[in-house]
């Protein structure tokens, strides 16, 4: 393991995985506008990395992120939040990473908090983790996808619970909910995110980005045009190493290697 970081963050290498740790617990991991930039950049970083195939997001016992910064916000006043793309570019960048990015929540996962885990790919909650829109406490709504992608994950009852009472969702009724795709003991949540992102990382790296590509695409598309799009992709792995190397040391009963370069 070797680890570095900035400020407001703590990266570190397991393997091929990449551990970035938010890190500001003084507001509980409350999202400034400095932590998304320094999220961002590594995220960019490991996303670029052949050394990295899969990358661990996760914040502290206590909190994985508390939401957006309450008092970074509360002066900002419309039209300049409309005119100066308000909080959005640092949490755009999520959206191209091709490298799966597994959330590891603990503690509360409020607001920003909770959508900032929607946004990766796959969600792990400890059993302690509290899940919440309480924007609508602040007089504002959810902006980063909490009316959209909660929507999507969870249907419109929960969501509706969840965005007009403001009420937070312990980690079981979350896996209930379809919000997370496992609760795993507070103890134990960092070493299994980390052996699952290990785990995909020794994957063929172009079929695991595809895959991404095309579960995400179901979210976007319409049905048809998601099978299409599905179809296409499934086609193009047949012109790669991988598919080749992967039936081949399935039929020959060995572990495959994948080019990981
Ligand atoms: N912002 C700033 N500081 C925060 C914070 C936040 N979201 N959450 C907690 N803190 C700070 C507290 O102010 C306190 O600081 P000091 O008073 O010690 O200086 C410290 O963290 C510890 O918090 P508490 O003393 O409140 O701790 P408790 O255990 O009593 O309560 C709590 C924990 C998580 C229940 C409570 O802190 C809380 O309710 N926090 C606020 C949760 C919240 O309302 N979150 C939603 C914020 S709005 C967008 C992207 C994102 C967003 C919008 C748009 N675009 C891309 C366009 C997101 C918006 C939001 O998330």
């Amino acid at each position: 393991m070797s680890s570095a970081g900035g400020q407001l963050i703590k990266t570190e290498r397991h393997g091929k995985a990449g551990l970035i740790r938010l890190d500001r617990p003084e507001a509980l991991n409350a999202l400034s506008d400095a932590l998304m930039a320094e999220l961002g950049a590594a995220l960019v970083k490991f996303d670029a990395d052949p050394a990295i195939g899969a990358i661990v997001v996760t914040g502290s016992e206590r909190a994985f992120a508390a939401g957006a910064d309450i008092r970074e916000m509360k002066d900002r006043r419309f039209p300049d939040t409309f005119r100066h793309d308000f909080i959005a570019a640092h949490w755009d960048i999520l959206l191209g990473v091709k490298k799966p990015i597994i959330a590891a929540v603990a503690g509360f996962a409020l607001g920003g908090g909770c959508e900032l885990a929607l946004m990766c790919d796959i969600v792990l909650a400890a059993d302690t983790a509290r899940f919440g829109q309480p924007e609508i406490n602040l007089g504002i709504i959810p902006g980063a996808g909490g009316t959209q992608r909660l929507t999507r994950a969870v249907g419109k009852a929960k969501a509706m619970d969840m965005v007009l009472s403001g009420r937070m969702l312990t980690a079981e009724e979350a896996e209930r909910a379809n919000l997370v795709a496992r609760v795993i003991p507070a103890a134990e949540l960092l070493a299994e995110a980390i052996k699952l992102a290990e785990h995909i990382a020794a994957l063929s790296p172009v079929a695991v980005a595809m895959a991404k590509q095309a579960v995400n695409s179901a979210f976007e598309t319409t049905l048809r045009a998601g099978i299409l799009y599905e179809r296409q992709l499934f086609l193009s792995l047949f012109g790669t190493p991988d598919q080749r190397e992967g039936m081949a040391a399935f039929l020959e009963k060995r572990t495959p290697r994948f080019d990981q370069g």
